[in-house]
């Protein structure tokens, strides 16, 4: 049995994270998708919030899980028995970010991490930009799932 760790703020969740949660979820046998908090990134949703709109965007895939972790990431893998950390790559940027924690997480237990190109189409999607843009009135509806996108613009709206 194959277990993968797929970690993330999902500040929110966009298509982006979904299409690799579904190449990931078609790669293993099963994959646990972590909250987790980027210390450097401000949020708007709480981690409750996150999992919640992920468990509902994820509902169609069976072999997949959601939790929140605090702490180390490969403490959690450990945790749960999993083998493999699976992030997705947008490009250059994305990969001189995440190469040195992949280093740094073999060095610290041996944890794999495996990443997946973005698709290209979904490649200059990110949290933050859809929350900037929304946020300046903009259109994201095609950039984030449908539950997200109501919770989003509810928010915002609060504000
Ligand atoms: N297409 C493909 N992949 C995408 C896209 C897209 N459009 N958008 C985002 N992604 C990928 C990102 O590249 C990343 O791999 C993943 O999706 C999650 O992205 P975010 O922005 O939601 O999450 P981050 O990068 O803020 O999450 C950071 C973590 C919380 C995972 C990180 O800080 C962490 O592991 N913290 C735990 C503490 C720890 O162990 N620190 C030591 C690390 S060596």
């Amino acid at each position: 049995m194959t277990r993968a760790v797929c970690p993330g703020s999902f500040d929110p969740v966009t298509n982006g994270h979904l299409d690799i949660f579904r190449r990931a979820a078609a790669i293993f046998d099963e994959l646990v998708i972590a909250t987790g908090t980027n210390l450097s990134k401000s949020r708007l949703f709480d981690p409750d919030e996150r999992m919640e709109m992920l468990r509902a965007v994820c509902d169609e895939l069976p072999n997949v899980r959601v939790m929140g972790f605090t702490g180390l990431i490969v403490d959690f893998c450990r945790e749960i028995d999993a083998q493999a950390i699976v992030k997705g790559l947008r490009g250059g940027n994305d990969y001189e970010y995440e190469l040195p924690m992949a280093q740094m997480n073999a060095h610290l237990t041996g944890v794999e991490t495996v990443f997946i190109p973005t698709n290209a189409s979904l490649g200059y999607v990110s949290s933050s930009l859809v929350k900037e843009v929304a946020s300046l009135g903009g259109d994201v509806s095609a950039l984030v799932p449908a539950p997200v996108h109501d919770r989003l613009v509810a928010r915002l709206a609060e504000r």
